[in-house]
């Protein structure tokens, strides 16, 4: 019997991404910086899967730059993430939903990629166990790096709009620990294999249906939804000869919802509403990153009036509404929208 050597994310990325960024003559080493990341996601996976017996449940008593409660995972992960990418000698400012400010590597360690990261999407499912996860978005400095390379970026570096974005991921920590990784060339997902520690590819160029069967929302918020998201939902809902109902699912952390939309197709929103007027979630750790890896899959992503890629971020934390998923569904709503309008 032929035994097939697995390929992992390290060797899939030093292929592929290696010998492209190479040929095209760029600057920085994106397979160290994934290396760091990579690293990063298996000491949250570890941590996150023995959270109850290591005591790592529960929240701490202050809140984020978002006035919500931390929980220790949350501080665990942002520091974990922050301690592997300004050690990575690739990053020029990090900027994460756990942290005010953007983040930057001592002057020596300075490189060419700008992250932007939500540590541990889901935090309010943590304690359940249910799944959480790592969101992350690359791009390009934008700064000038100066003669040797090394000088500081700037908050600029990180206020770029999704469209500049080179490469978008995530992982989910669930029953396995999954990484999907979108780049310009595609999407493609890796399980973790803990007995050698090591991502393996398992989910080669995913692409979305173009259809889907399932919508995922907080239905809770109805009664604040504008009437183009309530018009929407009801042909959700809706059965005739053409079409049956679609089918409820959400979990409430996005990762999840999103590996879902991914694997199945469907649409995931999260509407602006009267309560809410730029929905919940936040451009630069969610909306741009899983609009990115979704438009590479052939899907899509708006906030119902203009693709979430086109969005200016004028401050680091801002928010921003979001329909993302099978093409076919996200247009409807566009269509919905632009005929409300
Ligand atoms: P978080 O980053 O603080 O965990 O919040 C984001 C999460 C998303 O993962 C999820 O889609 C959404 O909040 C769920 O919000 P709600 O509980 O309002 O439905
Ligand atoms: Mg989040």
């Amino acid at each position: 019997m032929e035994v097939r050597p697995p390929l992992t994310l390290s060797s899939f990325i030093l292929f592929e991404e290696r010998r492209r960024a190479r040929a095209a003559g760029e600057k920085g080493d994106f397979c160290a910086l994934l290396a760091s990341i990579q690293s990063a996601c298996k000491i949250i996976s570890r941590a996150v899967h023995r959270a109850g017996v290591d005591e790592l449940h529960g929240a701490l008593e202050h809140v984020n730059i978002q006035g919500e409660v931390v929980k220790r995972l949350d501080v665990l992960s942002n520091d974990t993430l922050i301690h592997f990418l300004c050690n990575s000698g690739q990053l020029c400012v990090a900027t994460s939903e756990e942290t005010e400010d953007i983040i930057r590597p001592p002057d020596y360690l300075t490189g060419e990629f700008v992250v932007t990261f939500d540590p541990l999407d889901g935090s309010s499912n943590i304690d359940a166990g249910v799944n959480v996860g790592t969101i992350f978005g690359i791009y390009r400095r934008i700064s000038d790096s100066g003669p040797d390379g090394r000088q500081p970026g700037n908050i600029q570096d990180a206020l770029q709009p999704p469209k500049n974005l080179i490469a978008a991921g995530y992982t989910m920590y669930g029953a396995s620990t999954i990484l999907v990784l979108a780049t310009e060339q595609g999407v493609n997902g890796f399980t973790l294999d803990t007995g050698i520690g090591e991502f393996i590819m398992t989910h080669p160029e995913i692409k979305l249906p173009t259809r889907g069967k399932t919508y995922s929302i907080n239905e809770g918020n109805s009664a604040s939804w504008d009437k183009s998201t309530t018009e929407f939902i009801a042909y959700c809902k809706s059965e005739d000869e053409s079409k049956k109902c679609y089918s409820l699912r959400y979990i409430g952390t996005m990762v999840g919802d999103v590996h879902r939309t991914l694997c199945y197709g469907g649409i995931f929103m999260y509407p602006a509403d009267a309560r809410a007027k730029n929905g919940k979630l936040r451009l630069l750790y969610e909306c741009g990153p899983m609009g990115y890896i979704v438009e590479k899959a052939g899907g899509r992503a708006t906030t119902g009036k203009m693709q979430i890629r086109d969005i200016q971020p004028v401050e680091l934390h801002e928010r921003a509404p979001i329909f993302l998923g099978s093409k076919l569904d996200v247009e409807q709503v566009e269509a919905i929208y632009a005929k409300n309008s």
